[in-house]
């Protein structure tokens, strides 16, 4: 049986005897050009690879010489000089053998997860030459991991990183999750939550980290830290943490050269800052551009950045959290260090299941700006709800801002193309944790895969990083490969209807977990439910025109006029823009009120139309993964139930309106 350990990697023996042997003649050897960690790497990684898939031990030689019939890895810098592939890309063909080409062993072995890739979705070996280049530099996980083991928004179990073993004890298994991550093109982990202790700029924790370090640099993955601003004062016995402060910038240049004697290619630094209560530059009167500008300084001598979050917002209920990021980012424009990426979610609120674009996506043209996905299901059904988020990555990063004109989207502003910036970061809150299957969920492996995918070329399409993922994961029969293909792709929106239709916002409640419609007290003024969601006797939905907060305000006018007429807005986006009385029409020929209904209904539906999809593809799974998520689905179904019902019956009680007739029946 399959216990999910062995995630996309699983290099199962392919059934079909003509195919392995076709595939085999072109196996007989894996020679290297050097033998350096990282390529001797790639090789074991291609020899365990064949070794499964076409049941054939393959030698790996060092000296190629005059064979014919295997493969070459080949690192070879300025291998090319019509194309740049800089560091990490890399060129497949084949004649004779197959090489795989790159400037760096990074990038061959990036080509050799492709070439295993290949095999392992039943490509030809004759779809070669091949060759990729990443469309951004740095593609990094965020691990919101803390000291005591556990992980902020984690449902696949405890973080990976056992600090009490460490540094002594390296777990192997710190391997297999650099070969995932490697195998996808990740070149980067923050480790430590941004909501970050102090200790993990302390000797001690810097130790531990440096051992994780050790194990990543040979898959081209480099460490980063989330760093406590105030760490000067709680472990450096500083009295202040000013960024002006002289003594404040010599901790942090003293700091940081400590932890590059420990970790040479330390990543660098990320930073929530007066955010959600962690303090900050602010605290001392100076700003965001001061605070990073510091620790830019400190990284100078070194290869290193600063992620600075841009996840601001007061706990003020008078204003639209909607527009804080925009306020406090756009006058800071140009006042950034070169070594700083402003670090930005997706959405303006935070990683609901539908948002739309942050407005501050091209809004900052002189400072690089990176997106911040999350993969880890905060709001999108844990570790039960089966959510395919490639489309929720997609919609976000081919939504079209127009500050250029037409076609300026949101891909464009973070890779860099739009306005020439050469820096250019991607980062996903990780899902994985101490679960043996890794992310709990079997399904939502495929969210950490997709995510690596699409930081590496986000013009990938869902529907084809959903097929090779199933493949390589699940099955190779066609029939249940579509199957499954199409429940991941419609999965998203019928999560969105059962949860927040229409553009509603999600109401808050302690765990993020379910909507609790009617919550209206809470530690803060605005995380009360009816602040986001704002039913009346009227009607629903956040009138964010200019008749309200005017947050729209904050896009193009091209942006603005998609949004900003409820008789035309787009029904996923209408009630984040506006207030909409129950009684009125809709696009859709419903009134407000039946349509939330009908989505309500239909999505809690849709749930029993997944298991029984699900069910139908039982034969083409392995039990175990089959039995698993056959349960998961079961407490989707009955949780899709309650989320429709609690917000159905609570709305009712400002709507005054039956349920219609359709819908009043038992489930
Ligand atoms: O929405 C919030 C999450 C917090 C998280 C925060 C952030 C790490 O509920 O758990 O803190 O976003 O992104 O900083």
């Amino acid at each position: 049986a399959d216990d999910g350990y062995r995630l996309w990697l699983k290099y199962d023996l392919i059934k079909d005897v003509a195919k392995r042997e076709e595939y085999a003649r072109s196996f007989q050897f894996i020679a290297v050009s050097n033998q350096s960690p990282i390529l001797m790497n790639a090789a074991q990684e291609l020899q365990v690879g064949l070794q499964g898939l076409l049941g054939k031990s393959v030698p790996i030689i060092t000296d190629l010489g005059k064979k014919t019939g295997g493969v070459y890895l080949n690192e070879h810098q300025g291998f090319s000089n019509h194309i740049k592939y800089g560091d990490e890309g890399y060129m497949m063909s084949k004649s004779g053998n197959i090489f795989i080409l790159a400037n760096k062993g990074v990038g061959v072995l990036y080509g050799t997860f492709a070439l295993l890739r290949h095999i392992q979705t039943g490509q030809l070996l004759t779809k070669l030459p091949y060759n990729s280049i990443p469309k951004i530099r740095y593609r990094l996980l965020n691990h919101w991991d803390n000291t005591n083991g556990t992980i902020e928004r984690g449902y696949a179990g405890g973080t990976l990183w056992k600090w009490y073993e460490l540094p002594a004890t390296v777990d192997p298994r710190y391997h297999d999750y650099a070969r995932a991550n490697a195998s996808i093109g990740i070149n980067g982990t923050v480790v430590n939550n941004v909501n970050a202790s102090a200790r993990f700029l302390t000797d001690e924790y810097i130790q531990k980290v440096a051992a994780l370090a050790n194990v990543f640099r040979d898959y081209g993955i480099r460490v980063y830290l989330s760093v406590y601003f105030p760490a000067p004062k709680t472990i450096g016995g500083l009295k202040t943490a000013d960024p002006l402060d002289p003594d404040v910038r010599k901790w942090w240049t003293d700091k940081t050269k400590e932890i590059y004697k420990a970790i040479p290619d330390f990543g660098g630094f990320l930073v929530k800052a007066n955010s959600e209560g962690e303090p900050g530059p602010q605290d001392y009167g100076r700003t965001h551009a001061d605070g990073a500008n510091m620790l830019a300084e400190a990284l100078a001598p070194y290869d290193g950045i600063v992620m600075w979050r841009a996840f601001v917002y007061k706990a003020d209920p008078k204003a639209d959290r909607f527009k804080a990021a925009h306020e406090e980012f756009t006058p800071l424009d140009g006042k950034f260090d070169k070594k700083v990426i402003v670090q930005v979610k997706n959405g303006p609120i935070d990683f609901q299941p539908r948002e739309p674009f942050s407005p501050l996506f091209g809004n900052m043209p002189k400072t690089p700006l990176s997106m911040e996905f999350q993969i880890t299901q905060e709001y999108t059904g844990f570790a039960t709800h089966w959510v395919y988020e490639a489309p929720i990555f997609k919609e976000c990063l081919e939504s079209d801002t127009y500050i250029n004109g037409k076609g300026s989207t949101v891909a464009s502003v973070i890779d860099g193309s739009l306005h020439k910036y050469t820096m250019t970061a991607i980062a996903g809150v990780a899902n994985t944790g101490s679960d043996r299957n890794w992310t709990g969920n079997p399904m939502a492996q495929a969210n950490w895969y997709a995510y690596g995918r699409l930081a590496w070329d986000h013009t990938l399409s869902s529907e084809a990083i959903a097929n090779e993922w199933v493949k390589m994961t699940l099955t190779s029969e066609p029939k249940a490969v579509k199957t499954i293909t199409d429940l991941m792709l419609k999965s998203r929106e019928i999560y969105v209807d059962y949860n927040t239709p229409i553009g509603l916002s999600r109401p808050w409640s302690g765990v993020h977990f379910a909507p609790e419609p009617w919550q209206e007290k809470s530690a803060r003024p605005d995380w009360t439910a009816i602040y986001y969601h704002r039913a009346d006797s009227i009607g629903l939905g956040f009138d964010r025109t200019a008749t309200g907060s005017d947050a729209l305000a904050q896009y193009r006018p091209e942006v603005q006029k998609q949004w900003n007429n409820p008789e035309t807005c787009p029904l996923p986006y209408l009630l984040w823009f506006h207030h909409v009385p129950w009684t009125k029409k809709l696009s859709s020929g419903r009134t407000l009120w039946n349509e939330l209904c009908t989505r309500f209904y239909t999505g809690a539906d849709s749930v029993k139309w997944m298991q029984q999809q699900w069910a139908q593809v039982k034969p083409a799974i392995d039990p175990e993964i089959f039995a698993d998520v056959t349960g998961r689905l079961a407490t989707q179904h009955t949780e899709a139930i309650w989320w429709r019902d609690s917000w159905i019956l609570y709305l009712q009680t400002y709507s005054k309106q039956p349920i219609p007739a359709p819908f009043q029946k038992p489930d």
